[in-house]
Order: C-alpha cells, then structure tokens, then sequence
C-alpha cells in the first residue's frame, strides 16, 4: 500500500473545508494513518516549497501558507499519490474541472486550498518533514473488504 502526504491550506481551514475536504478521501476509500493541526514555520515552510525558491512567487507562496494553521494527514491506499493528485485537480482552479477539489472550492492559482504530493519521493519526504515516525499509526480497518477485491 502507498502513502501520500496532503494538506488543507491556511485558505481551506479558515473557510471551514477541512472536514469536506477529508472526508472525500475517506469516502473514496483511503484511510486516514496520520492527523494534526500545526502553523507552519518559516523555516518548514521554506523546506516544504523548497523546489520553487527561485521563482517569482516563492515569498507570497512562503507568506500564505505560514499565514494560519493548516491540516496535515497522511492518507494510505492503492496508488493513493495519483489518486489524491486527479481528487485534488490541476493547480490552478481555474483550469480545474468541477467534480475536483480546486474546481469545486478554488478560483485563485495563490489559494487552492490544498496540497497533495506529486510523486513518491516527494510523498516520502514530505511525509518525513512533517510526522515524526512514531506520529504515524498503523491499523487494520474492517472495511477494507468492501473497498479491495
Ligand atoms: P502544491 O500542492 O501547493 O505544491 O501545488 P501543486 O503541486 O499543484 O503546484 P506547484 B507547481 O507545486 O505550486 C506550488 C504553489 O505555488 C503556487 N503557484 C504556482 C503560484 O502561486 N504561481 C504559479 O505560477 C505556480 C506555478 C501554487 C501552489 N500553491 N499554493 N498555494
Ligand atoms: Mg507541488
């Protein structure tokens, strides 16, 4: 089974969507093993966007995601980083079709309300930068019958 790590954006909290936006996963059938609300540092958030330090947008993207407490969970589930990345839609919302997350929630690229990772390395790491081993739990869940043949 794969994990990911997702986010509800500093954007997606204050407008009360986290439990929307999770609960999808859930009911898509992915399973929640790690959960916690935090308010990103600098520093975190620096390391988390990494990859775009050189662009343009870098310091607004560092501003905006440590502006309010975000929700970080990592979810587990046959090809879940794929999976997750086509629930969450492209990311700007306004290429996003209705039915995804951006298209349905999102009009601005700068507030997308949530975060996915893009591929298994950087799920690892992601997942690594924000839970602690210990943080992530384990657990048989009795309906995995009913989701998996
Ligand atoms: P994230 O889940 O936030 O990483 O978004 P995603 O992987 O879909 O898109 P990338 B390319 O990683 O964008 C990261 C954040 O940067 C913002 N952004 C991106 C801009 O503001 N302007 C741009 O031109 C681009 C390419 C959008 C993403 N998040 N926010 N918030
Ligand atoms: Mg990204």
């Amino acid at each position: 089974m794969e994990r990911t790590f997702v986010m509800v954006k500093p954007d997606g909290v204050q407008r009360g969507l986290v439990g929307e936006i999770l609960g999808r996963f859930e009911r898509k059938g992915y399973k929640v093993v790690a959960l916690k609300m935090l308010r990103l540092s600098r520093a975190l958030a620096e390391k988390h966007y990494g990859e775009h330090r050189d662009k343009p947008f870098f310091e607004g993207l560092v501003r905006f995601i440590t502006s309010g407490p975000v929700v970080a969970a990592v979810l587990e589930g046959r090809d879940v980083v794929t999976g997750v990345r086509q629930m969450m839609g492209p990311t700007d919302p306004a290429k996003a079709p209705a039915g995804t997350i951006r298209g349905d929630f999102g009009i601005d690229v700068g507030r997308n309300v949530i975060h996915g990772s893009d591929g298994p390395d950087s799920a690892a790491r992601e997942i690594a930068l924000f839970f602690a081993p210990e943080e992530l739990v384990g657990w048989e869940r009795t309906l995995d019958i009913w989701i998996y043949e």
